[in-house]
């Protein structure tokens, strides 16, 4: 793609190629998702369309779908020299019958399609569906109120059984998930079709879910590959994209006119290409007024995840600097997530067709494994939360740092006009100011670190301390949650450099740095709206399950830092030192999968999921499950709600920033009975959350007789405390903390 000019021409030189083989999904790329997949049917013009272009000379036409090989025969085994692969890749119909590929049928699955088949027993909507190398299981017709029970069993049944399977794969689908046998995929038919359409054959694939990616992925660079569907920014190995079912039949349909009548007009529906050209920076200064740049992209922040899913996680960042980036004309630009394999960043990409536009940069694997995996995670995160026993330091993962903090400055002066405004994100980016600078950047420029900042003891422990103190120094505005932090960076600025220090100004080189507190807030009223009625049902449900005992919420991403294990131990205490309370009290505790692929975090999954097994086996009755462990993502409403029911919010992080879970929990009270907020004295929110009862999260016991405490705190003290926490969540929102950084940051220049 690199030299093209004209996207119309390249098309129209691509598909007129001889011999070529499209090869497309079914589900979600030709035809539109349906409420039920026995509804999903192809009308009479798309197989018409098929059967045209497979009569066409030099064209083949291969289906690559998750269906059964009886279904696809069903909807298209009529139609004459179509390539039918069903079950991503395992079954193959050329002429004649159906070839399985040569893998015999695990096994084993018969083993865990009984144990789906024995939950769903008395759950006559939900499908268990067999096939040859997975088990299937569909749960949309379930009623909501039904499903989350539902899936909670399944989930544990399914995670037991692939953690003892090696070589199997859990895939996510559109109400429904299936578990296969990791050797067959769609990217294995690929040969089959090549060899099929004749020597030297070119393939076209295209594909909308993530199934499709194993297919993309084993094309070479004379083939190419169209992402379909309105999800423009997902983590993609396509190199185009285009709108949905619509926008592919439509370039089918042209694709036909070409090679069928010679010479016609472009494409009436063009492929986008996921990797755009890179904007002229000219055409791009003039239009954003602002860039912000963090790691990681609000509608990017986990590509493998379905859209619906990944907004749900949308926490105070995203709610607060998506408005003010719109209202601002701004840019955001972020990481996409994506690892290369080779050794060059991808150039960067835009997508303006969301509000505000996103542009996004792909990095090399190994850049991320020592980048962000190495000094982001390894090295700053667990120092900066005052964790130095987790920490390690590698010369070469500060280089990679430093490195795409360099990258990422690139992108920005490609991006933006050199006096644009721009705000950067977190600890991924510390040594971007530097880095912006040295390429003339003259925009004023600041920071805001999400995380704590730790005291000079602990910041000296970074083998470049003195360095990275320099380049933060570079930026116009240093904010932070607390006085505390500001506090600590003023200390560490003292001891290790030269600059000068005043109350909220550090004086270097002749310029004036500001240095404040920001502290980060959410959306109280978001958390104050009654959800929707499906959503409603379905945290009913879970709430019915737990019955009449009092209920104790904590909800976190899966991350040591926030002091899980220590909290379920204190639970397991007040079990211990307060038995009155077995029986009385359950606590479910919610966990958003984070960072897997780092092993600390894989280590914090399995301490929780024993911790929880310890406690209910040790406490649990026929009647009573003392803790229930959800290792899954809510939505705001569904959030709200488990909030509104709790009778104590459990937030007890061993260090955070500022945690936003504990401003969440106060909004959603209903304000005529509230629960209460125990809150760790170590989390940034404490210092504006006087109110909630403070705790210690290193000292069980003190944490077990403060839980026994908010348990028995009478209405009037929980009105008291709550006015005043309300107050406080309600003086500084997400919407102040945007706006009072930004104009902070626009008075610096
Ligand atoms: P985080 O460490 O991610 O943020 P936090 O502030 O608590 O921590 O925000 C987490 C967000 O994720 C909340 O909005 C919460 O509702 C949501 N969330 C957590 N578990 C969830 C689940 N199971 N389902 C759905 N949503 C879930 C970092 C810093 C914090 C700082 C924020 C913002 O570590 O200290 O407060 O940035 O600056």
């Amino acid at each position: 793609m690199g030299g093209i000019v004209d996207i119309a021409d390249y098309w129209q030189g691509f598909v007129r190629q001889s011999p070529l083989a499209v090869v497309t999904d079914v589900d979600g790329t030709l035809l539109p998702f349906a409420p039920r997949p026995e509804e999903a049917l192809p009308g009479p013009d798309v197989v018409a369309l098929l059967r045209e272009l497979a009569q066409l000379q030099g064209l083949t036409v291969a289906l690559a779908s998750g269906r059964t090989h009886e279904d696809l025969d069903r909807l298209f085994g009529h139609v004459p020299r179509l390539l039918l692969v069903a079950e991503h890749g395992g079954w193959r119909r050329a002429e004649g019958a159906w070839q399985p590929v040569d893998l015999a049928p695990p096994e084993a699955l018969a083993e865990l399609a009984r144990e789906l088949e024995r939950i769903t027993s008395h759950q006559t909507r939900a499908l268990v569906e067999r096939k040859t190398w997975s088990v299937a299981l569909h749960y949309r017709r379930v009623p909501p109120s039904e499903r989350l029970g539902l899936l909670i069993q399944a989930d544990a049944v399914v995670r037991a059984w692939v953690s003892g399977h090696a070589g199997f794969e859990r895939l996510e689908g559109v109400h429904a998930f299936e578990v296969r046998s990791s050797r067959i995929h769609k990217g294995t038919a690929a040969p089959w079709v090549r060899e099929h359409a004749g020597a030297g054959a070119h393939l076209l694939a295209l594909g909308d879910d993530l199934t499709d990616e194993d297919l993309f992925r084993a094309l070479g660079s004379a083939d190419d590959t169209i992402l379909v569907g309105r999800e423009l920014a997902r983590s993609t190995a396509a190199r185009w994209r285009m709108n949905g079912p619509g926008a592919a039949l439509a370039f089918l349909r042209w694709i036909r006119a070409v090679r069928r009548e010679g010479t016609t007009p472009p494409p009436p529906v063009l492929p986008r290409p996921v990797t755009p050209l890179p904007l002229a920076r000219k055409e791009a200064g003039e239009r954003f007024k602002l860039l912000a740049i963090s790691n990681r992209l609000p509608a990017l922040r986990t590509p493998t995840e379905p859209c619906e899913e990944r907004k749900r996680g949308v926490g105070g960042l995203v709610s607060a600097l998506e408005p003010a980036l719109t209202a601002r004309g701004g840019l955001w630009l972020g990481w996409s997530g994506r690892a290369l394999p080779g050794a060059e960043p991808g150039p960067a990409c835009l997508d303006d067709d969301v509000l505000p536009p996103l542009a996004w940069l792909d990095l090399p694997g190994e850049w991320v494994e020592k980048s962000y995996n190495g000094f982001c995670n390894r090295s700053l995160w667990p120092l900066f939360h005052s964790m130095p026993e987790r920490v390690r330091f590698a010369d070469a993962e500060w280089e990679r740092y430093e490195q795409v903090n360099e990258v990422f400055a690139a992108a920005a002066s490609n991006i933006v006009d050199p006096d644009t405004p721009i705000w950067v994100h977190d600890y991924h980016l510390l040594a971007l100011g530097r880095a912006l600078r040295q390429r003339g950047h003259r925009g004023a420029l600041g920071l805001f670190l999400h995380i704590p900042f730790p005291g000079v003891d602990l910041f000296s422990m970074i083998p470049t301390a003195e360095r990275l103190l320099d380049e933060l120094l570079d930026f116009d505005l240093l904010g932070f949650h607390t006085p505390g932090y500001v506090g600590n960076f003023l200390q560490c600025v003292g001891a290790l450099s030269p600059a000068r220090v005043g109350d909220d100004v550090v004086e270097h080189r002749s310029r004036r740095i500001r240095v404040g507190a920001f502290p980060i807030g959410i959306l109280p009223e978001s958390f104050q709206e009654l959800p929707e009625l499906g959503v409603a049902e379905e945290t009913a449900a879970l709430l019915q399950a737990i019955g009449q005992t009092r209920l104790v919420i904590g909800v976190d991403r899966l991350d040591y830092t926030k002091g899980i294990p220590e909290r379920l131990r204190a639970f397991g205490r007040l079990l211990e030192l307060f038995p009155e309370w077995r029986g009385k009290v359950s606590l479910v505790q919610v966990s958003v999968p984070s960072r897997a692929d780092i092993p600390e975090y894989a280590e914090q999954r399995a301490l929780v999921e024993n911790a929880v097994g310890r406690i209910n086996g040790e406490f649990g009755e026929a009647h009573w499950v003392p803790v229930r462990y959800l290792y899954r993502s809510y939505g705001h409403g569904q959030l709200a709600q488990l909030y509104r029911a709790s009778d104590v919010g459990y937030v007890t992080p061993l260090r955070d920033g500022m945690n936003l879970v504990a401003k969440e929990y106060v909004a959603a009270q209903d304000p005529l009975k509230p629960g209460v907020l125990l809150l760790s004295r170590f989390a940034g929110a404490a210092v504006e959350l006087k109110d909630a009862v403070l705790t210690n999260p290193y000292h069980s016991d003190g944490m077990a007789r403060d839980l026994d405490r908010a348990l028995r705190m009478g209405l009037e003290e929980r009105l008291d405390r709550h006015g005043r926490l309300l107050a406080a969540v309600c003086r500084t929102t997400a919407v102040t903390w945007a706006e009072d950084f930004l104009r902070a940051l626009e008075a610096c220049r």
